[in-house]
Formats: C-alpha cells, sequence, structure tokens
C-alpha cells in the first residue's frame, strides 16, 4: 500500500479549497479537480468556526482520500488531532511546527509556507514534510504582505531544500509555463482551479504542463 509520504513525493498539484471562490459546489469543484489531476487538497476555510469546519472536513476529507488524493486542513491543528486528515499546513504565524509535531504525531504530514531560503531551510530542518513556496505572482485571494517573488526567486527558494516543496500565489495557466521554465515542478494553486468554467480541465492542463 502507498503510503501518504509516498503519495506526497509523487503530489504535483495541491489545490487550496475555500467554497466561495467556486462556481458549483465545493465538493463538485473539488472531484472534478482530482480527476484532473490535482493530488492534495488542503481545505482553506477561513471564516469557518472549528464545529462546521470539523464537519465539512469529515464530509469533504473521506470522499478526497477516496478519489486518491492527499487531505490536508489548513492551519486547524485541534481539528487534525481528531483524525480525519493526512496532516495540516502551517503558515509562519501560525502554530509552532515543532508543537503541531508533538500534537499530531510522527504519522501526519505537516507543510509550512516560506517566503525565504532561510524559512524553507528552517522548515525542513524541524522535521516539515513539505512547504508552499510563495507568493510566485500577485494574488487577489489573500493579503499575503509579501512582494510577488517572481519565477526565479521561487525556483530558487524550492531548490535550496530537499522535501517538496510547492510553488504557491496567482499561478495561472498564462504563467504557469514559465514558472515551470524556471525549474518549478509542483504548485499550490485556489482560484484558477476553484473559478474555472472547467476546474477539471484547468487541472488537467496544468498537470500537463508539469509533468512535460
Ligand atoms: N498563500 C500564499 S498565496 C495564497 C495563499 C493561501 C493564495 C493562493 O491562491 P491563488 O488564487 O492560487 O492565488
Ligand atoms: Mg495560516
Amino acid at each position: 500500500m502507498t503510503t501518504p509520504r509516498e503519495q506526497l513525493a509523487r503530489a504535483r498539484i495541491q489545490l487550496l479549497a475555500t467554497g466561495s471562490l467556486c462556481r458549483g459546489t465545493l465538493g463538485d469543484t473539488v472531484h472534478a479537480a482530482i480527476d484532473g489531476g490535482v493530488d492534495v487538497v488542503q481545505l482553506r476555510e477561513k471564516e469557518l468556526p472549528d464545529g462546521p469546519y470539523l464537519e465539512l472536513s469529515i464530509d469533504l476529507g473521506g470522499g478526497v482520500q477516496q478519489g486518491g488524493a492527499l487531505f490536508i486542513l489548513n492551519d486547524r491543528v485541534a481539528v487534525g488531532q481528531f483524525g480525519a486528515c493526512d496532516g495540516v499546513h502551517l503558515g509562519q504565524e501560525d502554530l509552532p511546527l515543532s508543537l503541531a509535531r508533538k500534537l499530531l504525531g510522527d504519522a501526519a504530514l505537516i507543510g509550512v509556507s516560506t517566503h525565504s531560503v532561510t524559512q524553507a531551510r528552517l522548515a525542513e530542518r524541524g522535521g516539515a514534510d513539505y512547504i508552499g513556496v510563495g507568493p510566485a505572482f500577485p494574488t487577489g485571494t489573500k493579503d499575503t504582505g509579501y512582494e510577488p517573488r517572481g519565477p526565479e526567486e521561487i525556483a530558487k527558494i524550492v531548490s535550496s531544500v530537499s522535501i517538496p516543496a510547492f510553488a504557491i500565489g496567482g499561478i495561472t495557466l498564462d504563467n504557469l509555463p514559465e514558472l515551470h521554465d524556471a525549474g518549478v515542478d509542483r504548485i499550490a494553486v485556489s482560484s484558477a482551479i476553484l473559478s474555472a468554467e472547467d476546474p477539471h480541465a484547468v487541472a488537467r492542463e496544468m498537470w500537463s504542463i508539469l509533468t512535460s
């Protein structure tokens, strides 16, 4: 059987899943995207209190995992302790990695958002399973507080670690080729897939660019 870490090692596209960005239901959109090649789904619902977030994660997570994708929770370590996910994703301002690891145990996948080579190496040394690296391009989805890094800087950060590193922020079908040409082969995407008329087609096209 493939372990979650083996699955992560092969992953190319992480989808940040937020219902308000979808044209249809969150569930239909996520499943279409998984069919198109998304291999990690990170549930990102900033406004939902823990109770409804837990219910949503149980509803969505089983289907995501049955569809062959990993299921990660944005930030919510306490909800992650319930166990209905493969792990959590932490921002620089969230619970420290060492504490999240103590609470969730070795089996959990833990990702960390990074914005520089220093942060990327710190996350790797601290035992992160993967990192996000961004923002690559301007994005309207999150006020990141950081200037867009651009393809060359993102590729430099990605290549500074040996754990999986997913470029994030403003990635679209239009700018993905330049990111890939710079040396990036894993991405995390929200609006370009969720808000597309055909999320399946966009995910599939992104996957084929990343694997070309
Ligand atoms: N963290 C850095 S950029 C970003 C997050 C959550 C937003 C990514 O969304 P999009 O719509 O792919 O730019
Ligand atoms: Mg966060």
